[in-house]
């Protein structure tokens, strides 16, 4: 299996709660490797852009709120098998339905507040890192 990245936001519920180094450890604890990092705090515009892909869905607008509220914590992070690991290490979009110990069964509140985005496949990965990071932020060197 190859590297990997995909793009992990702590939302913000999660850095209000103060949780953001509990998931950063937790997330190199399960091998993955911190390629990118900042912390901002979106627009609602950028929020929308970022999440274009739900524009019309029920829950667009409160999403948009809620991402544009406080500021998040990005990563771009690195690892075999990258995507799948990290949505087994968050878990299920509901907390309510998330395995024991993942992140989202540890930190989230709701199936909106739910603590961290993960990418969910290699093409929105790839959007969603170019939508963050400048391409030396995330350069291949160690
Ligand atoms: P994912 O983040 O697990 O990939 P998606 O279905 O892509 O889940 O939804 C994106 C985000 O939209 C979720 O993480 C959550 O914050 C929010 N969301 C999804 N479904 C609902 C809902 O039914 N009500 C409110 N917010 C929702």
């Amino acid at each position: 299996m190859a590297l990997e990245r995909t793009l992990s936001i702590v939302k913000p519920d999660a850095v209000e709660k103060n949780h953001t180094g509990a998931i950063i450890a937790r997330l190199e604890q399960e091998g993955f490797i911190v390629r990118a990092m900042k912390r901002v705090h979106l627009t609602r515009a950028e929020a929308e852009g970022f999440y274009a892909e739900h524009r019309g869905r029920g829950f667009f607008d409160e999403l948009c709120s809620f991402m544009s509220r406080s500021p998040i914590v990005i990563m771009a992070l690195e690892r075999e098998d990258a995507i799948a690991k990290y949505r087994e290490v968050i878990g299920a979009t509901n907390p309510a339905n998330a395995a024991e110990g993942t992140i989202r069964k540890l930190y989230a509140a709701s199936v909106g507040e739910n603590a961290v985005h993960g990418s969910d496949k290699p093409e929105s990965a790839a959007r969603e890192i170019a939508y963050f990071f400048a391409g030396y932020e995330v350069s291949p060197r160690a």
